[in-house]
């Protein structure tokens, strides 16, 4: 499962073919598609290797929040991107390997109402040392209440727990600046 964009499902027959494309990566692009052949790997206008395309209308990059880490221990890292959708939805995607061809898969759902993309920021690291990447997650909740979470098991089912709370009063969002 890909992010999907909210408006993306009235797009039709073209473009079901266009992402279906896209996820072989442009090893046999569809030639009657017009926006994989404007991105395709190997273009004079690309400037690198593509490891994956969401498709045309299917991934908006202003509603997504990545960070990598090594989730799975093994050696390599992964990205994580959240993806925030419209009711105070999040949705945690999982890009395995990148190097070569990535494949993203999902691993969190906040259900409807009970993550608001915009409220959180991301900031990853082997918190507990052993040797998987965690995300740290400081959420705002207005009047200067903010709460760090951290998620776990982000290489298989991710899960996000509670381990601080500033108190209301306590922390100003806006002095509140992640470094990764
Ligand atoms: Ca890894
Ligand atoms: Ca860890």
């Amino acid at each position: 499962m890909v992010p999907q964009h909210p408006a993306a499902g009235r797009r039709g027959a073209v473009l079901g073919r266009c992402r279906a494309g896209a996820l072989r990566l442009r090893q046999q692009p569809d030639p009657g598609c017009g926006s994989c052949r404007a991105s395709g790997a190997g273009s004079r206008r690309s400037p690198g290797r593509i490891a994956w395309d969401s498709g045309a209308g299917n991934g908006d990059a202003a509603r997504s929040k990545p960070v990598s880490g090594d989730f799975n221990g093994d050696g390599r890292a992964e990205i994580g991107a959240f993806y925030n959708y419209d009711g105070a939805t999040t949705r945690l995607f999982v890009f395995d390997d990148v190097a070569t061809a990535a494949t993203p898969r999902q691993t969190w759902d906040s259900g409807a109402g009970n993550w608001g993309g915009t409220r959180a920021k991301y900031v990853a690291g082997d918190f507990d040392g052993d040797g998987r990447t965690e995300i740290g997650t400081f959420y705002n909740y207005d009047n200067s209440l903010i709460r760090l979470f951290v998620f776990d098991g982000i290489g298989g089912a991710a899960g996000a727990r509670q381990v601080w709370d500033s108190t209301r009063g306590g922390w100003d969002w806006n002095r509140t600046i992640t470094v990764t």
